[in-house]
């Protein structure tokens, strides 16, 4: 039995397009999706704010009250809690540029009304985590934008968030690049410290992905150990990275599995999940993946956070503190190895 509780978000099983070539797998309804992932054990799902409303952009704020309320119908009827919803700015003509951060004062305007939907929808869900991954906050052509005075705009578009409603609590998810070259808040130093700037730092915090730790060149555990030291991890997006290239979203563990055991290791050790905080999936199937085992990825990567979360119940504190005692780091390394293959 877990300790945990999981939560996965429904673009976690898409259509398999990628930068080179179009869908390969129809649309699932949300509905269905939602039903499938209670089955396999989750139990909340992250939203995106399109995800509840399809045509947000357009819409008016009873059209959303309205389509949020049947996704409500929805997560009832099997049991599943909304554990944040994201503004989706990124696929938006309007902020193209970047939201918050975007040289038109229209634009600009448009992704706090955007980011206070979310708030709203979040409301109406029962939930009060918004999280931010600033996608497009960033630059493509580095001196297209001036860094300070849009980091403090960043700072001023959170405190909007804030002072627009007094329970909510904003988790931003750091990552470096992909789809802007550079990004304004690329780890979790930036988030503690643009959390630090804000007027209640204690409604912001941190979100952390495997993928985007290892894209910044950063081992994850030591970024989730960080935003943990913090009392400011407030959710995770586990996964795999080969490397820095494209953003993977790899099943959980599928490259290197003792950084995926380092990972559990921290979360178990320092009590992740006591106040209510889900371990969060952001995994993505191969292209090549046919449809009528398109939730593969997800069952493998909870079976693999299962059986890493028993190896860490089996770990012996007693043989490490032995080690350390005697600085001898060779023998404990492969205590570690031994553990993950044999024990
Ligand atoms: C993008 C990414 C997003 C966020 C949610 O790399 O991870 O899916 O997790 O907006
Ligand atoms: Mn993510």
């Amino acid at each position: 039995m877990s300790k945990f509780k999981f939560s996965v978000g429904p673009w976690n099983v898409h259509e398999g397009m990628d930068a080179f070539g179009p869908a390969v797998r129809k649309t699932i309804p949300l509905e269905e999706k939602i039903c499938k992932f209670s089955e396999i054990g989750f139990h909340a799902v992250q939203f995106h704010d399109d995800d509840i409303v399809s045509n947000i952009k357009d819409s008016d704020e009873a059209q959303i009250k309205e389509e949020t309320l049947i996704v409500k119908k929805i997560l009832d009827k099997y049991k599943m809690r909304a554990e944040f919803i994201a503004p989706r700015l990124w696929i938006n003509e309007y902020t193209d540029d970047g939201g918050f951060t975007s040289n038109s004062k229209k634009d600009r305007e448009h992704a706090i009304w955007r980011a206070f939907r979310s708030i709203d929808i979040a409301n109406e869900l029962g939930c009060d985590k918004i999280v931010l991954w600033l996608a497009r906050e960033g630059t493509l052509c580095y001196e297209s934008k001036d860094p300070v005075k849009n980091i403090i705009r960043l700072k001023d578009a959170i405190n909007e968030m804030l002072d627009y409603n007094k329970k909510i609590k904003v988790l931003i998810e750091p990552k470096p690049n992909e789809p802007i070259d550079r990004s304004f808040i690329p780890t979790m130093g930036h988030v503690m410290g643009l959390s630090a700037a804000t007027i209640d730092s204690s409604r912001v915090g941190g979100l952390l992905e495997t993928a985007h730790a290892i894209l910044a060149g950063l081992d994850p555990t030591n970024e989730i150990a960080f935003a943990l030291s913090m009392g400011k991890l407030w959710g995770v997006h586990l996964n795999d990275q080969n490397g820095a290239r494209y953003d993977q979203d790899k099943t959980f563990g599928a490259e290197n599995l003792r950084q995926a055991f380092n990972q559990i290791k921290v979360l178990v050790e320092n009590n992740y999940g006591s106040n209510g905080e889900y371990i969060g999936l952001d995994v993505k199937a191969m292209r090549t993946q046919k449809i009528d085992d398109c939730y593969r990825h997800l069952y493998n990567s909870l079976e693999v956070l299962k059986l890493l979360e028993e190896k860490v119940q089996k770990f012996d504190y007693d043989f490490q503190k032995k080690c350390i005692k005697k600085r001898n780091y060779e023998k404990l390394e492969m205590y570690v190895m031994d553990l993950l293959m044999r024990g």
